[in-house]
């Protein structure tokens, strides 16, 4: 939970940042090394300029999933939409790190610029273009142009510097890959969580016992309620969710952290209850859990995810009944979604 919420908070703070700001220019008599060079910041700089652009993209497509403001409708297809956006925002910050190191050494003679203060992620990548703009015309010298100095230093040890920071770079994103492609899970020593580990072979952020929900998951009296803006409200027991026609759909949760697992997951599709209790097709649901005080507690579905028919409330996981702590005994699955959003122990759904 501490990681998830410093994660989201990375995504909109823009960390690890400043630094790249106050990084230009050339080179100080006194720093004697031929890779403190406008050619190797170049480089760097372009590398880091495409790194910063995913990071910054990826990052407000998670804030405005998570955050949507009225006018805004997400898709809900491509169904990995989220999982690959995500994986690459967290697995390509930590990839960031070296090409940042590697660039602050380069243009370490400047780095006494140091911005005092932090930036936002906004400021941080407006700054990023006003500084890729300035700079315009050294990337096009080192680049593009045949005037293009190999004499500026020795070409080899060029080479071997920007050579060890792109290793550097892909040696991070070895180590978390895993986290979100199972073959390489083994590797993934940086990651948080690994496919396969945990109940039922998916793993869990939140348990049952942590959410204070593991008695009253278990009450006879279990029904899911379908209430609010709905023509013939529902009350269902648990039997009855299960008497309702069931569908199997494969589907991953994609966690704001990075991770990502697939499961198969089979019960009832969110649309086939719309329709028995009469909600109208531009109407917005709020799924809410059984779990009392938490920011995850409930979830918006709006029309796209509700009336898509892979949007479902899941009663069993890879052909058996959920596990606590994947939500027994309904918990929400639908494609291209945060993690965050994909309530569990679901009790209500409220339509409005
Ligand atoms: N009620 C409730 N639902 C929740 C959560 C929670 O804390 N409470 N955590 C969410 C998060 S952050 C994730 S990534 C997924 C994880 O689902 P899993 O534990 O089945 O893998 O559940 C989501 N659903
Ligand atoms: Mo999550």
């Amino acid at each position: 939970m501490v990681l998830e919420s410093a994660v989201t908070d990375a995504q909109v703070r823009g960390a690890p940042g400043g630094a790249v700001i106050t990084l230009v220019q050339g080179v100080s008599g006194r720093f004697t090394s031929r890779l403190h060079s406008e050619r190797v910041a170049v480089q760097l700089g372009v590398w880091l300029g495409v790194s910063f652009t995913v990071a910054f993209v990826t990052g407000l497509i998670s804030h405005f999933m998570q955050h949507p403001p009225a006018w805004m409708l997400w898709p809900s297809r491509p169904v990995n939409l989220y999982r690959v956006t995500q994986g690459v925002h967290v697995i390509g910050g930590p990839a960031t790190i070296p090409l940042l190191f590697g660039k602050l050494w380069t243009v370490y003679p400047k780095l006494w610029q140091w911005p005092p203060f932090r930036w936002t992620s906004y400021v941080l990548y407006g700054a990023l273009v006003i500084h890729v703009t300035n700079e315009w015309a050294k990337v096009r010298r080192n680049l593009w142009t045949a005037e293009c100095v190999e004499t500026q230093e020795e070409p080899r040890s060029r080479r071997r510097f920007l050579g060890t920071v792109a290793a550097a770079s892909g040696l991070t994103v070895l180590v978390t890959v895993g986290e979100t492609f199972a073959p390489l899970s083994k590797l993934a020593v940086l990651a948080p969580r690994a496919p396969g580990v945990g109940p039922q072979g998916v793993p869990v952020n939140r348990t049952a016992v942590a959410a204070g929900v593991s008695q009253m998951i278990r009450r006879p009296d279990f029904r899911l309620v379908v209430t609010g803006a709905v023509r013939s409200e529902l009350s269902l027991t648990l039997t009855e969710l299960s008497g309702m026609p069931q569908h199997t759909v494969r589907l991953p949760i994609s966690c704001v952290e990075g991770w990502s697992a697939e499961a198969g997951w089979t019960g009832v599709r969110l649309r086939d209850l719309a329709e028995r209790a009469g909600v109208v097709p531009d109407a917005v649901m709020v799924v809410e859990s059984l779990e009392r005080s938490s920011i995850y507690r409930s979830s918006e579905v709006r029309a796209p995810h509700w009336n898509d028919p892979l949007t479902f409330l899941a009663l069993r996981i890879n052909g058996s009944v959920l596990d606590p702590d994947h939500g027994y005994p309904v918990r929400l699955i639908a494609p291209d979604r945060p993690g965050v959003l994909q309530t569990k122990w679901v009790t209500r759904v409220m339509v409005s």
